[in-house]
């Protein structure tokens, strides 16, 4: 394929500390002096395949944002990283996340994954989904998608439906603190939290209801949340192992990956159907969910919806589940931050109540704090971009092509390991304490 170029840029998450790295910075002091060709930017130590053995090896690299800060502290805010086949320049100040995206044509383009594509290919999912789109194929979907999904105003179409489960979860959590003696409930949320997400998730996509919160343990969402798992450890396992090798290396891995992504698209193309069957019955006067809306807006074609879908689904659940974990365990152990936020929500309450709409705008104080757990524990660690047109960065050159209410507490004090298993989450989830207040 002709964008299976050389090199991407990848730029690295901001959880790495500016000020420490400023100081090797070169961009002051080189301002005025010849661009230095692409061979002298910093190289990180060690040999490309080798690389490629050792993530076989260990299963993964669940240390990569580790090895990434690690490299900016000590080559500076640019270096390259050779990894098998990929060559891969990382630059993580602003001002080069800047330049990168003031070049960026209509059609950015990123390194497609091997592992979901192969996928795809294999069980003839065409077409695919913008996530793994590029060029004018992207851009097509992402204009049809983001009136429906992603725009502010889609968002206000869909924020009654998370605020009603939201409401929901809150009082399901409460229930069970009430039914303990202590009248409190201390459980390694993330479980928990994935079933609020999948629900969530589902009624502003599907317009359905699962009932996670119930007392019944549900099989189902059970092994969607393993297959997630096991779809994004795979992942991280193959994409930068050549098919060639990872073909006998890793015919397991292979395996399991196709097992995962089996289930989830099933899983997903069975909430699409019900859909599809209800709408067939009788169109619905009141919004009744993205997948309902994109249908009746009639842009893009069955298939294309589904593959939509189908990423939608899957996308929606770790990258909300993790976050949110994240900010539970930073309020708990800042008790003021938390007291902050409550006051905040309790001033709202009146106006939330009335309109769930109005949560974005008067909730300025929850807003930050969920925008400080991302700076802090990045779900989406890297943003990753092949170059279209020569660049300078850091004055070297870059070629073309290569580039409700509830206290809630925790005895642990000490940060929470990350491992990188192509979504960053936490190693293991942390003990929290839910205490409902008044
Ligand atoms: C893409 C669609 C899908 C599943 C997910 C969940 C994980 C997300 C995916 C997506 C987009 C790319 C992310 C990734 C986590 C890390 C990754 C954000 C939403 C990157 C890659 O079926 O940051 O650079």
């Amino acid at each position: 394929m002709a964008f299976r170029s050389k090199a991407g840029v990848w730029m690295a998450g901001s959880w790495l500390c500016p000020c420490k790295v400023r100081a090797l910075g070169t961009s002051a002091a080189l301002g005025a002096e010849a661009v230095l060709p692409f061979e002298a930017i910093p190289q990180c130590a060690g040999n490309k395949w080798l690389r490629v053995l050792q993530i076989w090896k260990e299963r993964g690299q669940e240390n990569m944002h580790l090895q990434m800060h690690r490299a900016f502290q000590e080559l500076g805010p640019i270096f390259r990283y050779d990894l098998g086949r990929t060559q891969i320049v990382s630059v993580m100040l602003p001002e080069d996340a800047e330049k990168l995206h003031q070049m960026e044509s209509l059609q950015p383009w990123r390194k497609p994954l091997e592992p979901w594509m192969v996928y795809r290919e294999h069980r003839g999912q065409k077409p695919l989904g913008v996530f793994l789109l590029n060029g004018a194929e992207w851009r097509f979907n992402r204009l049809r998608l983001n009136p429906v999904v992603l725009s502010g105003k889609a968002a206000q179409k869909f924020i009654p439906m998370v605020d009603v489960v939201a409401r929901d979860f809150s009082e399901a959590l409460k229930k069970k603190a009430l039914q303990n003696s202590r009248g409190s409930l201390t459980l390694e949320a993330q479980t928990s939290i994935f079933h609020y997400t999948i629900e969530a998730s589902n009624f502003a996509l599907f317009g359905e209801r699962l009932g996670l919160f119930g007392p019944h343990q549900n099989a189902g969402s059970l092994k969607f949340i393993h297959a997630l798992e096991a779809m994004f450890q795979s992942t991280a396992q193959l994409m930068f192992l050549p098919r060639s090798l990872s073909r006998w290396m890793s015919s397991q891995v292979w395996q399991e990956h196709f097992q995962a992504w089996d289930y989830i698209s099933e899983y997903a193309n069975n909430c699409i159907q019900k859909v599809h069957q209800e709408l067939a019955r009788s169109f619905p006067q009141d919004y009744s969910g993205i997948v309902a809306d994109l249908i009746f807006q009639g842009d893009l074609s069955v298939d294309a919806i589904k593959a939509n879908t189908i990423e939608l689904t899957a996308g929606s659940v770790d990258t909300t589940a993790f976050p949110l974990v994240m900010t539970l365990f930073e309020l708990a152990r800042n008790p003021n931050v938390q007291e902050a936020l409550r006051q905040e929500s309790l001033a709202a309450e009146a106006s939330i109540s009335a309109n769930p709409q109005r949560a974005p705008s008067e909730l300025p104080l929850l807003r930050a704090a969920l925008k400080e757990t991302l700076r802090l524990y990045p779900v989406g660690s890297i943003l990753e971009r092949i170059t279209s047109s020569d660049l300078v960065l850091q004055n070297y050159h870059i070629p073309a092509g290569v580039l409700k209410s509830f206290q809630v507490e925790t005895l642990v004090q000490e940060d929470v390991k990350m491992v990188y298993h192509f979504v960053l989450r936490p190693a293991s989830s942390p003990l929290l304490t839910f205490r409902p207040v008044n």
